[in-house]
Parts: structure tokens; sequence; C-alpha cells
């Protein structure tokens, strides 16, 4: 048997990955994707191989593992990694699998430890990953220094922690430079998070992103949202008025004149970094728009700094704004199925109950969360008929859902083309 056809008879996700990659190659550039792209089995499988472990994914903030010891856990696809502050202050990631019979290590979302104790036989690990302890039975020419924790790549910038389960990641430095200048005033690593919410929407995790790349839905479904947020996507928003654009050059000038970074700035199609001004009076993501936090954010210098926009594709979104940040991670659970999880952030300082609210500050948010599920959930039902076909994309209000699935398409197949299980 050739090694082509003994590939096929290994991989039973082959024909599917011919499918994926023929269906790329003559999809319509500016339509929707195919059915099988937001509800298939196999398809979703694919997705998580090919983009979930190859792409840097954002898993979550240094300010949340503050001290060594702390760490946190998520799940990409079947694959539990735990991050963790180690002894001199760096972070680690691992897969969160114990090198025995392969328990799940650390259980929890978050937490502090002096060592990573496997619950199942207690095997015990040091911060580093290393195995130091396998009780006393393993027979005395065991060595320790085989079963070290399964490290993952991470990388850290601005206070962001990203990940990728790549054996060869791509380059990340530019993004990381990026954050690292647009968050300086920030100081995330001396931030906390105020509030978190995690829902789990009934609807592909592509769905949730192309809602969230545009805002042709806002009028119609978000009243909370545009108490503040103006719905031109940046400074080249082709709808931009006249109004508008002569309200960014005067933000721009007062945002230099301070100090605060404002440029566009895009990395590829996988990240931009842009800051465009709230509704004209309001400062913050609020209900009323004033500042959900008397205490600014690091070492900004005003409350009123429009809102900085952060993407990171397949899987974040961020505001920051003069007083919090709200920063959003998608991670996919199944091929209709997804976790979304929302984190407020605020100064280290700010005290709950006196400089802010949890409840006021994560109101807007809250209420347009849900109203974005909902949105996913009626356009994965439409797309499981079998009524539905792709449909156009509008050049001037959905230019962020063309652009995200052109970077989709674009490493996807790629990534297909480089996987050595691929017969195509
Ligand atoms: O700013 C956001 O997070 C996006 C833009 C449009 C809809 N959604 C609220
Ligand atoms: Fe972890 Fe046995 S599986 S100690
Ligand atoms: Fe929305």
């Amino acid at each position: 048997m050739d090694p082509l056809s003994l590939e096929r008879l290994d991989d039973p996700l082959a024909p599917a990955r011919e499918a994926t990659a023929e269906m790329l190659n003559n999809r319509h550039p500016n339509f929707s994707l195919p059915q099988p792209f937001y509800n298939d089995e196999r398809l979703f499988r694919i997705d998580v191989q090919e983009i979930f472990e190859k792409e840097w994914l954002f898993a979550g903030l240094t300010c949340e593992i503050p001290a060594k010891g702390n760490f946190m856990t998520l799940e990409v696809g079947n694959n539990p990694i735990v991050i963790v502050r180690g002894n001199n202050g760096e972070v680690h990631a691992f897969h969160n699998v114990c090198r025995h019979r392969g328990s799940r290590l650390c259980v929890h979302d978050k937490g502090k430890v002096a060592k990573l104790v496997c619950p199942y036989h207690q095997w015990t690990y040091e911060l580093d990953g290393r195995l130091l302890f396998a009780g006393t039975d393993m027979g005395s020419d065991f060595d320790l220094s085989q079963y070290g924790l399964k490290p993952v790549n991470v990388r850290t910038g601005g206070g962001y922690i990203f990940i990728s389960l790549a054996e060869q990641p791509q380059d990340i430095d530019e993004l990381l430079e990026s954050l690292d200048h647009y968050l300086d005033l920030c100081d995330m690593d001396n931030a906390k998070v105020a509030a978190e919410s995690n829902i789990v929407e009934d609807a592909n995790w592509k769905l949730v992103i192309e809602n969230n790349r545009e805002c042709y839905h806002c009028n119609g479904a978000h009243p909370e949202l545009l108490n503040s947020l103006q719905e031109f996507d940046d400074s080249e928003d082709p709808r931009a008025t006249p109004a508008y654009r002569a309200l960014v050059e005067r933000k721009q000038n007062e945002w230099q004149t301070m100090g605060v970074p404002w440029e566009l700035k895009r990395i590829g199609r996988r990240n931009r970094l842009t800051r465009t001004p709230l509704l004209n009076g309001t400062v913050s993501m609020t209900m009323d728009g004033k500042q959900a936090s008397r205490k600014l954010l690091g070492r900004l210098p005003s409350p009123d700094l429009g809102v900085l926009r952060i993407l990171h594709l397949p899987n974040s979104w961020n505001h920051f704004m003069g007083d919090h940040a709200v920063v959003f991670r998608v991670l996919p659970i199944g091929p209709q199925k997804t976790l979304v999880t929302t984190k407020w952030v605020v100064h280290k300082d700010a005290v709950e109950g006196v400089d802010y609210d949890p409840e006021q500050m994560r109101r807007v948010w809250d209420a347009t969360n849900d109203q974005d599920r909902r949105l996913a959930e009626e356009n994965q039902r439409g797309i499981n008929s079998t009524a539905y076909q792709p449909g156009p994309y509008s050049e001037t209000f959905e230019f962020g859902v063309i652009d995200f699935v052109k970077w989709y398409s674009e490493r996807m197949l790629d990534n297909l083309g480089g996987a050595p299980r691929l017969s195509l």
C-alpha cells in the first residue's frame, strides 16, 4: 500500500480535509461560508486541529496570575492547558495532563499552589514543569527528568498571555511589541479582573466572531451599547461621515497631546489596534456613558480617551477605556457550541464598592453579550436549514467579516497544506 493511502486509512478526516480545501478554494470571497463550516462535526475537528491547535490564541491576562504559584486553566478543543506563574515571576504554559497516567492535573479555573500536585496519585511537579516526586514505588532506575509536564508555547505582551499548541508557531513579535506600546499607560500588570462572565452559546465559533466583526446589526440589537459606542469601526470606515471624521481628527489631536497612542495599526489580517472616539459626551461603555471606576486604569492621564480596540484573530476582541477595559475570549466547544468569556478590568488599587460597582460596570456588555448570543444562535439555526446557501456580505457594512473569513480561509489552507497527514 503506498504511503498516501496508508495516511488516508490512518486519518478518517482525510476526505473531509480535501473537501474543506476544495470548498475554500472555490468559495465566493465576499459570501458567507458553505453550511458544513458552521455545523459539521468533521469540519469542527479540522477547525480545532488547523486553527486552534496551530494559531496563537489569547488565553488570559498576566494580572490574573500575579504571584508565583498562581495558575489558570483553559481548554483548547480536547486539550486541557494550565498557565502558571513560576518562582521567578516567569509565565509558563503546560498541557494540563499528568505524565503518570494522564489525569488532568489542575481541576480549578484559577488558584494558587506551591507545587502542581496531581489529584490522582500525587505526582508532584515544580512550577516550571519538572517532575519532583513520583511516589516511592516507581523502581530505583525511574528517571524523573523524563516525565516533566509537556510545555506549550507561551508569550506575553502588554499584560496579555498568548499560547500556541503548534510545534513551530508563527512569529508573534510584532503583536507583542504593539501591545507593549499601546497598553504601556494601562499598566496591565497592575490591573485586576473586577467581574467575569462565561457564556456558552449554541453557535459555531465563526458565527460568534463574524457577528462581532460588524456593527450592521448594532442599530437593531444594541440599545445599551449605542449609548456610548459609535457604529463606525475605525477612522477608515467607508461609512464615516464628515462629522465623524472631524471628531476623529479633533480627538486624535487631544490624544497626541496627552501622549496616548491612537494610530490605526494592522498586522496582516490577524490583528488590528486603533483608538476611536466614543459618542460625544461619553467616556465609558456604561449605561450613562460616565466612568464606571473612579480610579483610572494604570497611568492613563484622563478618563476621556475614547476606546482603544484590539482585535486578535481567531479568538479575541477588546475595548480599553480610560477607567476600565473589557476583554473577550472565544473558545470552541463543539460544532455548535462556543464559550465566550468576558472580563472587566480595573486598576488593581480600585476598591469595589468605593471606586466602582461591578454590577453597574458590567451592565452594558452583559446586555450586549446576551443580544449577540441570540443573534449568533438564530444565525446558527437558519444555517442548519436545508434552505441555507452562502449569502453576500456588504462591503460597506461587513468589511470586518469579509476580512475575518479571508484570514480564516488563508490560515486554514496554509495549515492544511503544511499538515503531514494531509493528502491534498
Ligand atoms: O465593538 C465590538 O465589540 C463589536 C463591534 C460591533 C458589534 N460589537 C459590539
Ligand atoms: Fe497523575 Fe497518577 S495520573 S499521579
Ligand atoms: Fe453585537
